[in-house]
Order: structure tokens, then sequence, then C-alpha cells
């Protein structure tokens, strides 16, 4: 029988266990593809987060290396920095890169670390049980902001993509979802063209992808997926924030 799907060697046949209706799958899927059609995937390192994908090393058939939390960009910096042609990525929650590793990826942004970056924004902490996250939305419910996120006294959601557009060092930053297929179409040739960059040395690249948590969300995957939809993506839009190549064709 003719093969019409089959699942990309970019993943081991571990099974996941990311809850059901939760992103962090779709994704890595998409990055296994993307991987895998650009034959990167004997040369590939990936760098995982500490939260609910730091088992993405077991997901993940290239080389991966663990990194503690926050911490990916600064060890990406120093993987790619002895292994130059090696395509490099940190795969990282938004408590991991946004509230205690905003240093490390910052940095590694302006210094235009030759990296890939895939961004999971869920808008919550997911692993450690739903605090809230620096994407946590103006009232918002969360274990440590039982009656929503206060803006007067937490601030509002942080922007990644349009703080790392600003940055001299980024080449490429796109905010997506896997919310429906074109998007998904459109997440997977976002994640494409940040290693491709990468491949032509080009600089760092970010790729923001608006991410559901269901179980910490308290809702069903359907209804994760409309939340998504009606609440984050307003506040959360989807589109290129910086593309170099685009600035340097007008
Ligand atoms: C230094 C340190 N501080 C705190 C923690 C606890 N911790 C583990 S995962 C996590 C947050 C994960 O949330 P996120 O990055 O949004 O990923 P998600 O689980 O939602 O995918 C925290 C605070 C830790 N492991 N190490
Ligand atoms: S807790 Fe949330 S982020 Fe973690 S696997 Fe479950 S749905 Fe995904």
């Amino acid at each position: 029988m003719a093969i019409v799907y089959q699942k990309s060697k970019g993943l081991t046949d571990k099974e996941m266990h990311y809850c059901p209706g939760c992103t962090h799958g779709i994704v890595h899927k998409l990055v296994a593809e993307v991987l895998e059609e650009l034959n990167l995937l004997d040369d590939a390192i990936g760098v995982c987060p500490v939260g609910c994908s730091v088992f993405a090393y077991d997901y993940f058939s290239c080389d991966m290396q663990e990194a503690s939390h926050g911490r990916a960009p600064a060890v990406a910096t120093g993987i790619k920095r002895v292994h130059p042609n090696s395509p490099v990525f940190t795969y990282q929650g938004d408590g991991d890169l946004a509230a205690i590793g905003m240093a490390e990826i910052i940095h590694a942004a302006n210094r235009g670390e030759k990296i890939t970056t895939i961004f999971i924004n869920n808008a919550i902490y997911g692993m450690t049980g739903g605090q809230m996250a620096p994407t946590t939305l103006i009232g918002q419910k969360a274990t440590t902001a039982p009656l929503g996120r206060d803006k007067d006294l937490c601030g509002g959601p942080v922007h990644m993509c349009e703080m790392m557009s600003a940055i001299d060092g980024a080449v490429y930053v796109e905010r997506v979802s896997v919310n429906n297929i074109p998007n998904l179409n459109k997440a997977k040739k976002a994640i494409k063209k940040a290693f491709e960059l990468q491949m032509q040395n080009a600089g760092f690249a970010f790729i923001e992808v608006v991410s559901t948590c269901p179980t910490n969300w308290g809702k069903t995957p359907v209804e994760s997926m409309k939340w998504l939809e009606e609440n984050m993506l307003p506040v959360f839009p989807l589109g290129v924030y910086k593309d170099v190549e685009e600035v340097a064709s007008k």
C-alpha cells in the first residue's frame, strides 16, 4: 500500500508525555519535519529547557543537551561556537525564556548568535502547576494570581517578538500559532526559514508559537484552542516582526 503519511525521522518512537490538546507535541513534529527536510538531522543539536518540554531530549532523534532553567541560549551559544557548522536550536517555554531566562535570550540575540530559538508561549507555567508567567494575560487566572493578573500589581504580558525585533543581532523574528491548518503550515514555513537563515550564517532567529496548556487553563483541548483564538491572538498578533532579507530587498 502506498504510504501517505509517515512520522518524521526527526522524532524517536518514545511516547510523548504531553497532555491531550497540548501544542508542544505539534511543534515538536514541525521542528522534526523541518530538520529532516533540510537534511540536518545528523548535525543538529537541540537544547531543551526546564518546563514541560524538558523531555524533548527523548523525543527528538538529533543530538540534544539539557540546560538548567532559562539557560538554554547560553548553553546553545557555547555549543554553536564549538560546532559552528552544526544547526543549533533552543526550545523554550515562556517561564523558561521570558522569566528566569530573559537575560540569556536578550544577550544571545544581541550578540547575534547564529542559533534558532523556538519559543512556546502558553501564557502560564505548565510543568509546575499553573503559576503566572510573564506572558499571562491581564485578568487570566493563575495559581499565583487567583483573582486574575492585575496590571497595576504585575504589569502586562511581555511581548517577546516585539522586543526581539528591536535587537540588532536578531535577523528573523516571527510569531506563529498551530491553531488551524493554514497557521500550522505558516508555522512550519517560519521554522524552516529560521533554520535556513542559520545555515547561511545570517544571525539569531526567533520563532514564537502561541500555544495551549489545557491542563492549567482548566479547559478541554477544544475549549483551549477557542480560548487561544479569542484571547491570546488579539494580545499576541501573528506575523513577521523582523526579516532582514526583506529589509535588504527594499
Ligand atoms: C532554577 C529553577 N527555578 C525554578 C524551577 C521550577 N520550574 C520548573 S519548570 C518551571 C516553569 C516552566 O514553565 P514554562 O517555561 O512556561 O514551560 P511549560 O511547562 O509551560 O511548557 C519552573 C518555574 C526550576 N526547575 N529551576
Ligand atoms: S501541563 Fe500544560 S504545557 Fe504541560 S504538557 Fe500539560 S498541557 Fe502541555
